[in-house]
């Protein structure tokens, strides 16, 4: 339980007080314009007494302020770019009008230091997303610019909190200090991408909910790590999942743990037992370790501390997804993923040449789609408006990836050769080595939309590809 003992690289000592939780939400909408300037500042991601960490945030925060509107409202927001680098922002898992999506060099041009752009667009979905920069996103986001989106549901869900746990991992050096020397490292590239080995939950070390006995919570557990897969656990404490990327799903007990990967997203719903004494506490399991990230403090003077009637969780109202898929009539492609260290890859097309793996790995393109390093002049899939695409995704490496659809959610639809039917709605998905997953949905939004592993080093070593819907 000890925190020391994820820092095996630095001699960052950590124990902390537990803080208050102040996210603050920040309303936007029709007629207000929200700033979001992306600049440098420092932030306490390390314990209370030692040093502030330089980061790329949002109004010089991290994460950026949460963005929270009503379903079917409009988020405008202004995004002024402050910094030395170029920048743009993706709204993740917003079903958006195409030039909103954020992709520099697909959707929009990136934002110059000095520029701005006004992002303007309206919320189709109630939900769970976040918002991060799409421009050098492997640097960009483990730099610290990212932020939450709220969209709430037309009628409030009854619970008696609504709190949000957003993950990353940060890799410091001893002097708390992002570790920039290995910013764009090929090691990291080629195996895992870049992992941290300092947690922080909601932009700090640690995150205290106040509850007391009885209470229903609403969790909205948000994964922001360039490539690190979280295992959850919460002791004693029985969560049900009611939403998975921002999309109602049937309400289901979670089982042991949660398992998130990069950019996705997992809405729980956690019915407080009554006596305090009992284990509240969420931790992140490692191969070596537990780590507590999170603790529900009960309130003990209260007389709330009882048990209540514990009513059944209901659905979410569905969100207007086009679910109807035409599975006879598909426009079908396949995906296989290779590349990476011990993938045993020997050569692929870059720019259009056939290059050989040594030539490869001296431009850092170490991941290959259909043969293929990074982005295409032509799409991987032209779809008609309203078909229904099924992509059917082999990976043939030895690395998980969490693969990401902009501007649509898919259904899996087949793992392993197997026939899945659940009622899960995804925009990223995590495929295991050796797997093959396919996945199905109706391109009924127009535009040019990026398919991409979320595991940022992997994106950028290239793996991803895109798709034109007319
Ligand atoms: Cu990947």
């Amino acid at each position: 339980m000890d925190r020391r003992n994820f820092l095996t690289h630095t001699a960052l000592v950590a124990v902390l007080p537990w803080v208050t939780p102040a996210i603050g939400a920040v309303p936007t909408g029709r007629e207000s314009m929200l700033g979001l300037t992306a600049r440098e500042d420092t932030a306490q991601i390390v314990d209370d007494g030692g040093p502030r960490t330089r980061i790329w945030g949002y109004n010089g925060q991290v994460p950026g302020p949460m963005i929270r509107v009503k379903q079917n409202d409009w988020v405008r927001a202004r995004l002024i770019n402050r910094l030395p680098v170029a920048t743009t922002i993706h709204w993740h898992g917003i079903r958006i009008e195409n030039a909103m999506d954020g992709v520099s060099g697909l959707t929009q041009d990136a934002v110059a230091p000095g520029q701005s752009f006004d992002y303007a667009f309206q919320v189709p979905d109630a939900g769970t997303f976040w918002y991060h920069a799409h421009t050098r996103s492997w640097e960009q986001v483990a730099r610290g610019l990212y932020g939450v989106l709220i969209v709430d549901e037309a009628e409030p869900v009854a619970v008696d909190h609504d709190y949000v746990l957003v993950i990353d991992d940060w890799r410091l050096g001893q002097d708390a200090q992002i570790h920039e020397a290995s910013l764009g490292s090929l090691h990291d590239w080629s195996h895992a991408g870049r992992l941290g080995q300092w947690l922080t939950v909601n932009g700090k070390p640690r995150e205290a909910f106040p509850v007391t006995g009885g209470q229903r919570v609403r969790l909205r557990v948000v994964n922001t790590a360039n490539a690190r897969v979280f295992t959850l656990s919460f002791g004693k404490l029985k969560p049900h999942m009611i939403a998975v990327d921002g999309q109602p799903v049937n309400p289901r007990s979670l089982g042991k743990f949660l398992t998130i990967a990069p950019a996705q997203r997992v809405d729980l719903i956690i019915d407080m037992p009554a006596d305090p004494g009992e284990s509240a506490s969420i931790d992140v399991i490692t191969r070596r370790e537990v780590i507590q990230v999170a603790q529900f403090v009960y309130d003990l003077s209260s007389d709330a501390n009882a048990a209540k009637v514990v009513s059944p969780i209901s659905r979410l109202p569905s969100n207007p997804l086009s679910t109807a898929l035409d599975l006879a009539n598909p426009e079908r492609t396949g995906l296989l993923m290779e590349g990476g260290a011990m993938g045993g890859m020997q050569s692929a097309l870059l720019k259009g040449e056939r290059r050989s793996i040594q030539e490869l790995i001296k431009e850092g393109a170490v991941w290959a789609f259909n043969e293929t390093v990074g982005m295409t002049d032509t799409p991987l899939v032209s779809a008609r408006r309203g078909q229904t695409v099924i992509i059917e995704m082999r990976n043939q490496n030895r690395w998980p990836h969490a693969m990401h659809l902009h501007g649509h959610h898919f259904k899996v639809i087949e793992r392993k050769g197997n026939a899945v039917d659940d009622d899960i709605w995804r925009d990223t998905e995590l495929v295991q080595p050796g797997e093959s997953v396919s996945i199905a949905f109706i391109a009924d939004n127009p535009g040019k939309w990026l398919l991409h592993c979320h595991m940022l080093e992997h994106q950028a070593g290239g793996m991803t590809t895109w798709l034109e819907i007319a």
